[in-house]
């Protein structure tokens, strides 16, 4: 606990507010030379919409868990601005490789966030179909999605899907990490893969300052964008809070990875409001000081005080929103409930795309001494 007081992001990460920052806090809007943005209000208002049904979605998952009907659940509260920035900047064609707390990301990829609670209950074991959303399963091994990030960045390049000047079919791979996976030894093995061959892939760090109870200054002595360079391609840090920063952001680094132009680090800069996940009490290693001080560059709210600010949306808009908020609330909580129970036997199904003669033996086995319970009773 003293060494992170001694010693915060402020004098190991360099100064935290070096960053690309186009909405303030306060939700006043500012230029940035390299990443100009004139976003219309019908997309503003399409950011507040995820953002606001991100964060219901993992409200909600949060009660569901408090009741006895998720085995865990991992939060995202904060940092709905770096997810939904990094997602709306995708085209449908980029592939995104999740970590576990990837739920904005996968509400703008399609996925149905009932699935995202059937896999943290336990009730399915991968839940979507990757291909169909071009959205990985998510991954608790800690940054093992960055190998498979670049390894599938290198088949685009060798499918011929990169730099050929066609937008609908040059593609860009995404790999989401936090600040503690970037310690791993797998991130840093993508980073060299990624260089040597200008894969195009975009490492999206979330640095919510913490990996578990571990501060982020006890995991690196410079600013973690600053690695990018020794690897030899670009890293930027960028105000995760702000989704229309995030947003530019990462849009010209998938541009430049679809090109042809090679990998990219973002570093986005925000703060995990909640726990790591709900089996944590960050009360006993983190300050509330803190926490109430990152509450006030909140994501959503300076997005709100923008638009109301250049009347781009009125009262009727916001009401709107928490009413489709409210039912997607409701569908989650009885749908939740309502998931079946897992087959035993689902486990063999998902082992190999074709079924093996031993592994249907096996199931086969099984089911023959599943089937010698019925009746027992
Ligand atoms: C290879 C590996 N080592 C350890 C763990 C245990 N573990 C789970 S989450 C976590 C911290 C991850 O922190 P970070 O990368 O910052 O992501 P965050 O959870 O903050 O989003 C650790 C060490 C793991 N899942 N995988």
């Amino acid at each position: 606990m003293s060494q992170h007081l001694e010693t915060g992001p402020e004098t190991l990460g360099g100064d935290p507010t070096d960053y690309v920052q186009l909405l303030t806090p306060e939700g006043v809007r500012v230029e940035h030379p390299d990443y100009s943005l004139d976003p219309s209000p019908e997309l503003l208002r399409c950011f507040y919409r995820d953002m606001t049904l991100t964060r219901r979605i993992d409200v909600e998952a949060t009660a569901l868990q408090r009741h006895g009907e998720l085995g865990i659940w991992a939060q995202l509260l904060g940092q709905e601005a770096a997810q939904i920035g990094a997602a709306r900047a995708l085209a449908p064609q980029d592939f995104v490789f999740p970590t576990y707390r990837e739920h904005g990301v996968a509400w703008v990829r399609g996925v149905d966030p009932l699935k995202l609670l059937g896999l943290f209950r336990g009730s399915d074991q991968g839940s979507w179909d990757p291909a169909e959303h071009n959205f990985g399963l998510y991954t608790i091994v800690i940054g093992a999605q960055t190998l498979h990030a670049t390894g599938y960045a290198m088949g685009m390049q060798r499918d011929g899907v990169v730099g050929t000047g066609d937008p609908q079919r040059d593609t860009a791979v995404v790999a989401h990490f936090g600040d503690g996976a970037s310690s791993q030894g797998d991130v840093n093995e993508a980073f060299v893969f990624a260089a040597s061959y200008q894969a195009p892939v975009v490492f999206f760090c979330q640095n919510n300052q913490w990996a578990i109870s571990e501060p982020i200054e006890r995991q690196s002595r410079i600013p973690l964008y600053h690695r990018a360079e020794g690897f030899g391609f670009p890293g930027v840090r960028v105000d995760g809070n702000d989704v229309l920063a995030t947003y530019a952001v990462m849009k010209q680094a998938l541009q430049r990875a679809r090109e042809g132009g090679g990998p990219t680090l973002i570093e986005a800069y925000t703060y995990r409001m909640g726990a790591h996940t709900t089996t944590d009490d960050p009360t006993r290693y983190r300050l509330d000081d803190d926490v109430q001080r990152w509450k006030l560059k909140d994501p959503i709210a300076r997005v709100e005080v923008l638009l109301r600010r250049n009347g781009y949306a009125d009262d009727e808009f916001f009401a709107r929103v928490q009413q489709e908020a409210d039912g997607l609330g409701a569908h989650l909580r009885e749908g939740c409930r309502a998931l079946p129970d897992p087959s035993p036997l689902a486990g063999f199904d998902r082992v190999y795309a074709e079924q093996t003669e031993e592994l249907a033996a096996q199931r086969d086995e099984y089911a023959g001494y599943l089937a010698s319970f019925e009746g027992a009773n």
